[in-house]
């Protein structure tokens, strides 16, 4: 399964959207988000996340054929540009032509829980999914979240979704679990989960981990441009990684990369290089 959990996997963010929280309408025009994904693997990007539709808190749904008309021109861009392709979406029908475009991994927010179509799809095409917690939906996530024990709880839910996928088919060593840093959690949701990491690490799956840029890392250094808070999603990544997180989703590719390489490396206490097939199959 893993051949070094200290291996980092980094999955650059490519939101082809007018509306992501911290750069919506960069990357909106497809030959700009298709240089941006070759300018990520150039950097260093194992993976690639491409995503159509943002989840940001408060953000409104996009319509199928509209994320269709986003993402696609950009995955068959970069198909064959040195990196995994990711599709970021809760929809069975993008994943499909996603995955038809060239994507190996879906990256389902809602854990498979938005499109019944979703865990069949996956389990018929045999490729890796991610599956995320998520108190909520996005519109009101935000609203008040509460818990008894965020990580039991989180650990409890994503158990579940495992089990839930096995079912449906889905081969085990295929799927991925994330916590869902931001999504239904307050500040210290967000800092008790990075706390206690390892109890969602001994679920025994790959864990990824995305706090590229958001709010909470703001709150806790003033920073109100999302884009100053570079050394802040490093520090998590770091810590994380320390706890055994595997796969780390963040938009400041280059930086997270040598700060994880570093921080492996000096984990270990000896420095080896990457080892290309373990990392791919996270
Ligand atoms: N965070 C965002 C989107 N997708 N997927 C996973 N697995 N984990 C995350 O933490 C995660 C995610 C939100 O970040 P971003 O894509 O930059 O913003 P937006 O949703 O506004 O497009």
């Amino acid at each position: 399964m893993r051949a070094d959990v200290l291996d980092p996997v980094v999955m650059g963010v490519v939101n082809v959207t007018p509306d992501s929280f911290s750069d919506g309408g960069a990357w909106l025009d497809p030959v700009a988000a298709v240089r941006r994904g070759h300018e990520l693997v150039a950097q260093g990007a194992d993976v690639l996340d491409i995503g159509g539709e943002s989840t940001r808190p408060g953000a409104d749904p996009v319509s199928e054929s509209e994320e269709l008309r986003r993402v696609l021109p950009v995955l068959e861009g970069l198909a064959g540009a040195g990196a995994r392709l990711s599709i970021d979406t809760s929809k069975a029908a993008v994943a499909a032509a996603a995955l038809d475009a060239g994507a190996t991994i879906v990256n389902d927010v809602t854990a498979l829980r938005g499109d019944p179509q979703m865990a069949p799809l996956v389990a018929r095409r045999g490729c890796e999914v991610c599956l995320m917690h998520m108190l909520g939906e996005p519109r009101t996530m935000q609203c008040d979240p509460r818990y008894g024990d965020v990580v039991g709880d989180v650990r409890v839910f994503l158990a579940q979704r495992l089990a839930f996928a096995v079912e449906a088919g889905i081969a085990e060593q295929r799927v991925w679990l994330d916590p869902g840093i931001g999504f239904g959690k307050t500040i210290d949701h967000n800092l008790e989960l990075l706390a206690r990491l390892d109890e969602i690490v001994a679920l025994g799956r790959p864990i990824v981990v995305g706090t590229s840029r958001k709010s909470f890392l703001g709150t806790i250094t003033g920073r109100d441009d999302a884009g100053d808070r570079v050394p802040g999603t490093i520090a998590t990544n770091v810590l994380a990684l320390a706890r055994g997180a595997r796969v780390f989703r963040v938009h400041d590719v280059k930086e997270a990369r040598d700060a994880l390489l570093v921080a492996a490396a000096t984990l270990r206490g000896r420095w080896a290089p990457a080892t290309t097939t373990s990392k791919t199959t996270a």
